[in-house]
């Protein structure tokens, strides 16, 4: 028999079907034993009067929470089953693997009469056996809404006449400023993990492909311990041609991000505040806007907030977060572009204006960073000479020859997927991620 998900099994009572999947929970007594069948689609009960069924006695005394199991039998509707009113009356179990006591507490157990409370194991301790954390609904529910995030991009992208494009992340230069770049060994010589696809996203322009986006592994040399920076991410990004100014660039992300968590919140609002307890809210458009000077002002006069001269030129980690409240406050909005950064704090191939400013913004949300994005300098003298003044201009050289045989005008921007994923769920970035990397951490 072919296997049916239990979604679709719990729906037809009366049925005879095959199920597999997890044993989520384990009953068994003297005369019965039900057992809670998980697969991705939901859970079902499982019911075994003992003494009608002798020969299935065996397998069930062996089972374990978490085993992998098959189930042949019947969907029966009882009223009295508070899971989807139904069970299964099994004919055969069949099991397939079975898992040893579990080394990790998912969530936290209140004490019982016979038993201790038991706490949930922390973060760390779970990642060190992420494939059994991973089991849980949250788990199951967060890899499924970065899905829904990431295809409904795509998917918007798609329909505004982009191409999906994939750069390499073996380069031989290391890219945006030298800092931060792992270095790995390439035969007889060394190479990098690319920080960033931004030279090949430029290349791309360049090439005459006009609309470009890839969804791919950035790697950052960065001994960071917050619960937002990882070594390694998953990387949105996107460039495009033909733009008039970085508004442009703006409003593409705005119209973008609006999209996908339309869609997010259509397929999973409701799943999503049940599990994670927050609401996906959809963004009004334009998101507002404002420049990194002026923010600093506001934030002194709502808030006494007070920035050192010496990181003006810069978003301080404690004004993100401020910014958050200030702009809900001001614009009852959870998006803030944050432009007007100083030149010696941005990349080279920003194009600034005519008083040196950087054409470039950051993108807050929910009080992070989660994009850098600006119109990129394109006329190759002028992006040489900035190259130059950040002594990157030999690192940087067969990059400096993509605008050499013309170039049209062009920006993008770079969005960090693991980062929305965390913001959007109210989660820390370890919990985001299908498996996180940091500085003391390469396994499992
Ligand atoms: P930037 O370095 O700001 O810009 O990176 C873009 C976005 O990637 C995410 N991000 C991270 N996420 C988790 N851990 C980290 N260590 C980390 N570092 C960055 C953030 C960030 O906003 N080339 C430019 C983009 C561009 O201009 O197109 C760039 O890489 O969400």
């Amino acid at each position: 028999m072919e296997r049916c998900y239990i979604a679709d099994a719990v729906k037809s009572p009366g049925q005879r079907v095959f199920l597999q999947g997890f044993v989520d929970n384990l009953r068994d007594s003297k005369y019965m034993a039900f057992l809670v069948l998980k697969d991705i689609t939901g859970k079902v009960q499982v019911t075994i009067e003992k003494e009608k069924l002798p020969e299935l006695c065996e397998a069930v005394s062996s089972l374990t929470e978490d085993s992998v199991i098959s189930v042949t039998g019947t969907v029966v509707a009882n009223d009295y089953v508070k899971l989807n009113g139904a069970e299964v009356i099994p004919e055969e179990i069949r099991v397939e693997s079975i898992a040893d006591a579990l080394p990790i507490a998912r969530r936290a157990i209140p004490a019982t009469k016979k038993k201790k409370a038991v706490e949930r194991s922390g973060i760390d301790q779970r990642i060190d056996y992420r494939w059994i954390d991973l089991r849980t609904e949250e788990n199951q529910l967060m890899i499924q809404v970065q899905t829904a995030m990431v295809n409904a991009m795509r998917q918007y992208l798609l329909a505004e006449n982009f191409v999906e494009i994939h750069t390499p992340k073996l380069i031989g230069a290391a890219s945006e400023s030298g800092a931060d770049v792992f270095e790995v060994k390439y035969f007889d010589r060394n190479a990098y993990l690319a920080q960033s696809p931004q030279f090949y996203k430029q290349m791309a322009m360049a090439a005459g492909l006009e609309r470009i986006f890839e969804v791919g592994p950035v790697f950052r040399a960065e001994k960071s311990y917050t619960n937002r920076h990882t070594t390694e991410f998953t990387g949105f990004d996107l460039e495009f041609s033909y733009i008039r100014s970085c508004q442009d660039v703006m409003d593409m992300e705005a119209r973008l991000l609006a999209h996908m968590l339309k869609e997010v919140a259509q397929q999973y609002g409701e799943r999503i505040r049940e599990a994670f307890g927050t609401q996906v809210i959809v963004p009004t458009l334009p998101f507002p806007v404002i420049a990194l000077h002026d923010l600093y002002e506001e934030l002194e006069k709502a808030y006494g907030y007070q920035v050192e001269e010496s990181e003006k030129g810069d978003l301080t980690t404690e004004a993100e977060q401020l910014s958050y409240r200030w702009v809900q406050e001001k614009y009852g909005h959870e998006f803030l572009f944050v432009t007007g950064f100083g030149a010696e704090k941005r990349a080279f191939y920003h194009m600034r204006d005519e008083n040196g400013v950087p054409m470039g913004y950051d993108l807050i949300w929910r009080g992070v960073e989660i994009t850098t994005g600006a119109q990129r300098e394109h006329r190759y003298e002028v992006l040489k000479k900035q190259a130059e003044e950040k002594n990157l201009a030999e690192d940087v050289k067969f990059y400096l020859e993509f605008f050499r045989y013309g170039c049209p005008p062009h920006g993008g921007f770079g969005l960090g997927v693991d980062r929305m994923t965390m913001l959007l769920l109210n989660l820390t970035i370890k919990d985001a991620m299908f498996l996180f990397r940091g500085p003391n951490r390469l396994n499992p």
